[in-house]
C-alpha cells in the first residue's frame, strides 16, 4: 500500500459539479438528514406520481425491509429517453464501436434511440410480454441489448441479462429460476476476431426449460442458424410489422426493473432484485457526480452489459443523465494492443472507466501501444471490480493520463446496484489504491469479527449501517436468502462480504473477498459452483476450489480434485476436467491450476479447511497454522509435496 497522496489538480477542480467544500457539506447533510437529503434529490426524475414518502427501510433482522419513494411512479425508459427529446433528440446517446475496426461505427441520437426501443417494445408486446414478466436477454454487446433492456423497462417487463460468455447450462438456470417467458439471443456473436454461436447456444439451454419459453433472434452476423418453427422469432420481421409508438407504462417506484445473477459463498448463484425509482436516481447521480459528467462528453465503460457495471453505466446512469455512453463489443487486444487507445483516439472520449485486469494485461504490452494514439480528450478515468495494486494505478496516471487526469477506484457491487465508495475527481485528494470515501448518503463502517464498530484507524469487515436508494431488495424468489446473506452475521448492517482497513484519514482501502467468493479477472466466481461443476464429473470423487494470487487476473483459480477409486491421474484427464468445467460455467471459470489430491485437509466433522488449501495455492506453506484439529494431518504435507508451485 502506497502513503502517495495526489492532490486534486486546480483545472479539475474548477467546474466540477462537486469540490471538497461541498462534498464535506453535502455528506455531512446527507447522513444527518438522509430524508431531507433523498427528497430533494430523488426529484433529479421525471415522476408521473411524485412520491410523498421518501424512504421505508428496516435493517431489523429478520423483518429487514427497504423501499424508497414508495408511493411515487414514473418509468425508468421514459426516464432515459423520452424527456431528453425536448433539448437533445439529435445528440448521440449511444456511440457503437463494432468487434472489428473495419466495421463502421454507429452514432444513435436520443431520437432513434427513442424509435428503436418502442418499436423493440411492441415486439415484445407481439410476442405476449407483459408487466410484471420475466425476460432474459443473451446477447453480445451491440446497441440492440441496450434497446432490449430499456423496452423491458418500457412496458414494465422484469429483465434478466445473462453474459453472453456464459455456456448454455448456465443460462438455463438463469431462465428457470426467474421463471423467463422470453429469451432474446442473437445469431452470433463476434469478439476479439472470434464468433461464439449464442443462438446454438440458447438452443441447448432452452432444451432445459418450459416448452412455452420463446426466443427472440436478433440479426448480428447474419450466419445461418438452425430454426425451431413456433418457438423462434426473427427480430427483424417482426419490428417490421408493429407499431412505431409505445406509451411508457406507469411503473411503481418500487416494482422490480432487472434481476442479475451473481456469485455467492454458497450455492447457486442468486438472482439479485433491483427495483425502478430508486435505482435510477442512484445510479444517475453517482454517474454524474462520480465521473463529473459534463454535457456533449464522449463516456466510455468498457465493461460488457451482462455485470452490473454495464447495467448501471453504460445503460441506466448515463443514459437518465442525457450523456453520450459509447458501448463497445470488442477487447481490449483485439486486432493488437492499442484497441482500446485507438478507440479512445477516434471517439474523441472524455471519460474513460475500465478494470484493473485489463490495465494489468495492456501494462504487460508495453507503453508504445499508447503514445501512437491522441489521448489528450481523455479527463477522468475510473477503475472497478477489484483491487488495483500501485504499479497498475501509477501506469494508468501516468501513461494512460499523463499525469492529469484524476482515477476513480470506484468500491461497490452487484447488490450495491450503484457506486458506495470513490473518488470525486474535484473533491477527493487520491491515494493509488484506495477507493477513498464514501459517496453522498453511504455511511460504511468497520467492524471487528464480534459485529463491534470500530472507530478511526482500523482493519475488520466492511458494512453499511444504513440503505441508500440504489440497494437491491431482496432476492428472487428467495427472500429469507437475501435476509441471511447480508444482515445476520453483523445484526443491523448490510454485510459487504469485503474486508478493508480504513486509514487515518478516513479512506477506505478494499482488501478483497472475507468469503468463499473469488475475483477472477474482475468477474465474481463462487468456489462452490466451480466445485459442483467438477464433482458433476463422473471421474471426481471430491473438489475444492480456492483463490491465489494471479498476476494479470488478480486472483486465479485453483482446484484441488480426489478422483474416483482406481482412476488414474494423467495429463489428458486434468486436460479434460478443465475443459468441463469451462463448458459447464463458461470460460471465465475455467481452472488455472488442477492439482491431484489424494485426500483433503477435513476436520473432524468433516469440514474442509480451506485456510490451509488457501495457503498452499498461495505457496505460503511456512505458515499453515494450527493443524492439530485435522483428521488426518498427513495429507496435507502430500498437497505441500505436490503443489504447483513446487512442480
Ligand atoms: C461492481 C462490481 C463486487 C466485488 C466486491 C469487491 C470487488 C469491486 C472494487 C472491488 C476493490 C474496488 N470490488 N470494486 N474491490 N476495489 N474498486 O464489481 O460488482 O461483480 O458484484 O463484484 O468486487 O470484492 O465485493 P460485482
Amino acid at each position: 500500500m502506497s502513503d502517495t497522496v495526489v492532490p486534486v489538480p486546480p483545472e479539475v477542480a474548477n467546474g466540477a459539479s462537486i469540490d471538497a467544500e461541498k462534498y464535506e457539506a453535502m455528506y455531512k447533510a446527507s447522513i444527518q438528514d438522509p430524508v431531507k437529503f433523498w427528497d430533494d434529490h430523488g426529484r433529479r426524475l421525471d415522476w408521473i406520481r411524485p412520491y410523498s414518502t421518501v424512504r421505508n427501510v428496516s435493517y431489523s433482522y429478520p423483518d429487514v425491509q427497504i423501499e424508497w419513494f414508495g408511493d411515487g411512479t414514473m418509468n425508468v425508459a421514459a426516464n432515459c429517453i423520452d424527456r431528453h427529446l425536448e433539448n437533445r433528440a439529435e445528440q448521440t446517446a449511444i456511440l457503437f464501436e463494432p468487434d472489428d475496426p473495419e466495421e463502421e461505427a454507429q452514432h444513435i441520437s436520443y431520437a432513434q434511440l427513442h424509435a428503436e426501443v418502442s418499436k423493440f417494445a411492441n415486439v415484445l408486446k407481439t410476442l405476449g410480454v407483459r408487466k410484471g414478466d420475466r425476460v432474459v436477454i443473451y446477447l453480445p454487446m451491440i446497441p440492440a441489448a441496450a434497446y432490449a433492456m430499456l423496452a423491458c423497462a418500457r412496458i414494465g417487463a422484469i429483465h434478466s441479462v445473462v453474459f453472453a460468455g456464459f455456456s448454455p447450462d448456465a443460462l438455463a438456470d438463469r431462465v428457470n429460476d426467474c421463471g423467463a417467458k422470453l429469451v432474446i439471443t442473437a445469431d452470433h456473436a463476434p469478439r476479439g476476431g472470434r464468433s461464439t454461436p449464442l443462438k446454438t447456444n440458447a438452443d441447448k439451454a432452452l432444451r432445459r426449460c418450459g416448452d412455452d419459453v420463446k426466443l427472440l433472434v436478433v440479426r448480428r452476423t447474419g450466419e445461418q442458424t438452425t430454426w425451431v418453427e413456433g418457438r423462434d422469432f426473427h427480430y427483424e420481421t417482426l419490428a417490421a410489422i408493429v407499431e412505431p409508438e409505445c406509451k411508457p407504462e406507469e411503473m411503481n417506484a418500487e416494482d422490480p426493473l432487472f434481476i442479475l445473477y451473481t456469485s455467492g459463498s454458497t450455492g447457486k448463484p442468486k438472482g439479485v432484485v433491483h427495483t425502478s425509482a430508486g435505482y435510477l436516481v442512484y445510479a444517475s447521480m453517482t454517474h454524474e457526480h462520480v465521473f463529473d459528467y459534463r454535457d456533449g462528453e464522449v463516456y466510455w465503460c468498457t465493461a460488457d452489459v451482462g455485470w452490473v457495471t454495464g447495467h448501471s453505466y453504460i445503460v441506466y446512469g448515463p443514459l437518465a443523465n442525457g450523456a453520450t455512453t459509447l458501448m463497445f463489443e470488442g477487447v481490449p487486444t483485439w486486432p493488437d494492443a492499442s484497441r482500446f487507445w485507438q478507440v479512445v483516439d477516434k471517439h474523441k472520449v472524455s471519460i474513460f472507466y475500465t478494470a484493473p485486469t485489463a490495465l494489468r494485461a495492456l501494462m504487460g504490452k508495453g507503453d508504445q501501444w499508447i503514445t501512437k494514439c491522441d489521448l489528450s480528450t481523455l479527463r477522468i478515468l475510473g477503475t472497478v471490480g477489484e483491487p488495483i495494486n500501485p504499479e497498475a494505478w501509477n501506469w494508468y496516471h501516468r501513461v494512460v493520463g499523463k499525469g492529469k487526469c484524476p482515477i476513480v477506484d470506484t468500491w461497490w457491487q452487484t447488490e450495491t446496484g450503484g457506486i458506495l465508495i470513490s473518488p470525486l475527481p474535484g473533491a477527493t485528494p487520491l491515494k493509488p489504491g484506495s477507493a477513498t470515501r464514501p459517496f453522498f448518503g453511504v455511511n460504511p463502517v468497520v467492524l471487528d469479527d464480534q459485529g463491534n464498530e470500530l472507530e478511526g484507524e482500523a482493519t475488520g469487515v466492511l458494512a453499511i449501517k444504513d440503505s441508500w436508494p440504489g440497494q437491491m431488495r431482496t432476492v428472487w424468489g428467495d427472500h429469507a436468502r437475501f435476509v441471511s446473506t447480508y444482515f445476520e452475521m453483523f445484526k443491523g448492517y448490510y454485510f459487504s462480504g469485503d474486508g478493508c482497513r480504513r486509514d487515518a484519514d478516513g479512506y477506505y482501502w478494499i482488501t478483497g473477498r472475507v468469503d468463499d467468493v473469488i475475483n477472477v479477472s474482475g468477474h465474481r466466481m463462487g468456489t462452490a459452483e466451480v466445485e459442483s461443476a467438477l464433482v458433476a464429473h463422473e471421474k471426481v470423487a471430491e473438489a475444492a476450489v480456492v483463490g491465489y494470487p494471479h498476476d494479470i487476473k488478480g486472483q486465479g483459480i485453483y482446484c484441488y480434485v480426489t478422483l474416483m477409486e482406481g482412476v488414474e491421474p494423467t495429463e489428458a484427464l486434468r486436460k479434460e476436467l478443465s475443459d468441463w468445467v469451462r463448458t459447464e460455467i463458461g470460460p471465465i471459470a475455467k481452472p488455472d491450476v488442477i492439482q491431484w489430491a489424494p485426500g483433503l485437509p477435513k476436520t473432524r466433522s468433516g469440514k474442509i479447511m480451506r485456510r490451509i488449501l488457501r495457503k498452499i495455492a498461495e505457496n505460503d506453506t511456512g505458515a499453515l497454522g494450527d493443524t492439530s484439529t485435522l483428521a488426518d494431518p498427513a495429507v496435507v504435507d502430500d498437497l505441500v509435496a505436490n503443489s504447483a508451485h513446487k512442480q
